[in-house]
This record gives C-alpha cells, sequence and structure tokens, in this order.
C-alpha cells in the first residue's frame, strides 16, 4: 500500500544517510510499525557481504517487547540499556511532528522506554509517514490526546490532576483489547493515560507540568529530542526535517 511505502522509504533512507558503519555501534530501535523498517534494512545490510561484519558488530538496544522482536527476527544483537547507557544513533517512529520536531509519541504505548533510548543517544532519527507531519501545532492532526505513562496505582489521582489543575479536555485511561479486559499494562508495567489538550502551543511547558504531577512516570511529549525527521510521502518521495 502507498502508506507502507511511505513508512519503507522514511525508514530506509533514514538508515541509509545516517548510519555510520565505522563509527557507530550502539543503534537504538524504537517501537511501532515504521520502525520494523529500520530494522528490516539494518537486517539487510546483515545479509550484504560488503556491510556483514560491520553490522554483526551492531548492538541494538530495544525501546519495549515489540522492539526485541524485530532486533531478533533480522538477526540483529540484542543489548540492554543497562549495559550500553551510551547509545550512538537510535530510531523511531512518531505520531505526530510540529514545526520545531517537537514530537507526540505514545500511540504504541511503549514512550518511556523510547524516551530513555532516544534521550540516551548522541542522534535521535525520527521516521514517519506522510500523515505525521503537523501543519503547524502538536494536537492537530493526533487527536488521541497526549499519551502518559503514570503508576497504576495513582491513575485516579493523575487524572483528577489533569482535569483540574492542567484543565485537559478529555482525560481517558487507554484500554485493551477484548483479548485482555482492563486497561493497557506497558512493558513496564504501568498504565497509560490519553489526556486531551486540543491544539498544544507550548509542549515544552505541558510537558514540565504534565510530569510534576504525583504518579506520572513519562509523558508522550518529546522537548529538542529529535534531530532529524524523515518523512515518507504518499508519492513515494521522502521529505527531511533538520
Ligand atoms: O508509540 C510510539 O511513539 C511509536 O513510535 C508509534 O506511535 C509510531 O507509530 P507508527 O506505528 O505509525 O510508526
Amino acid at each position: 500500500s502507498k502508506l507502507e511505502e511511505a513508512k519503507r522509504t522514511a525508514a530506509y533512507n533514514a538508515v541509509d544517510q545516517n548510519i555510520n558503519f565505522e563509527e557507530h555501534r550502539i543503534i537504538g530501535i524504537g517501537s511501532g510499525s515504521t520502525v520494523v523498517y529500520v530494522a528490516e534494512r539494518l537486517g539487510q545490510y546483515l545479509k550484504d557481504p560488503a556491510r556483514h561484519e560491520q553490522v554483526a558488530n551492531f548492538i541494538c538496544i530495544p525501546t519495549g517487547f515489540q522492539s526485541r522482536m524485530l532486533i531478533k527476527e533480522n538477526g540483529l544483537q540484542l543489548g540492554s540499556i543497562e549495559m550500553f547507557p551510551d547509545i550512538d544513533i537510535a530510531f523511531d517512529g512518531a505520531d505526530e511532528v510540529d514545526e520545531n520536531m517537537q514530537l507526540i509519541k505514545g500511540g504504541g504505548a511503549c514512550l518511556f522506554q523510547e524516551k530513555l533510548v532516544s534521550t540516551s543517544s548522541k542522534k535521535f532519527i525520527v521516521v514517519a509517514d506522510y500523515r505525521k507531519k503537523s501543519p503547524k501545532y502538536l494536537g492537530t492532526n493526533w487527536k488521541q490526546g497526549v499519551p502518559i505513562e503514570v503508576v497504576p496505582s495513582a491513575y485516579v489521582r493523575v487524572t483528577k490532576d489533569l482535569e483540574t489543575k492542567l484543565h485537559a479536555k478529555k482525560v481517558v485511561v487507554r484500554e485493551g483489547t477484548p483479548a485482555k479486559a482492563g486497561p493497557v499494562v506497558t512493558d513496564n508495567n504501568n498504565f497509560i493515560i490519553d489526556a486531551d489538550f486540543g491544539e498544544i502551543h507550548d509542549p515544552k511547558l505541558l510537558h514540565t507540568q504534565i510530569k510534576s504531577l504525583v504518579g506520572v512516570v513519562e509523558t508522550g511529549l518529546f522537548i529538542d529530542n529529535a534531530e532529524i525527521v524523515y518523512f515518507g510521502n504518499d508519492d513515494g518521495t521522502v521529505s527531511v526535517m533538520n
């Protein structure tokens, strides 16, 4: 489909134009459906005699269970962030990107490990399809609210604070599928709350306000973190933002 091709184009270009095979060794691998093609591209290089040696030495750092599987399925070496706290380059998707490259992430409920990896990396590259580029503010295209990871016992308190102190318009504890009744439980054994603030004119301030609430582990607002964004367009081209 055009959408999958756009994701693949963004991911392949991001890998080809940013991986320095001599310099990079510790590689952060994000979560979601676009970063799948980042792992796929690295897997192709692994099979390329000219690149096999270097890629076989890469240590890939995951951002959750899905990410761990991506690394394994593409024959790449898995490492832990405890062993490799300094990452050379990281790739991940995003739910929305504004004109200052501020991000909403967390659509896949992996935002905590994603932010731990992206902020531990010297270089953080975002790969996204054309639906993710906001015309201006965060909250324009992405209508599901800011994902917030919270300690389960605090979800009522955080919900109240988001409504009364930060005036969120709608606050929802993210539910799982009928295959598993109850709220989504993250890879870190926490809940996700999605809080709708409408258009976000100052994402840095909002992140700080949310982060200061008791019970909040991390927010899906990634501020001053992305270094380059690759957008796959619906005409097969790629746009680069930096
Ligand atoms: O949860 C996240 O932030 C993921 O990166 C995800 O939302 C990216 O979405 P994608 O499946 O469209 O790549």
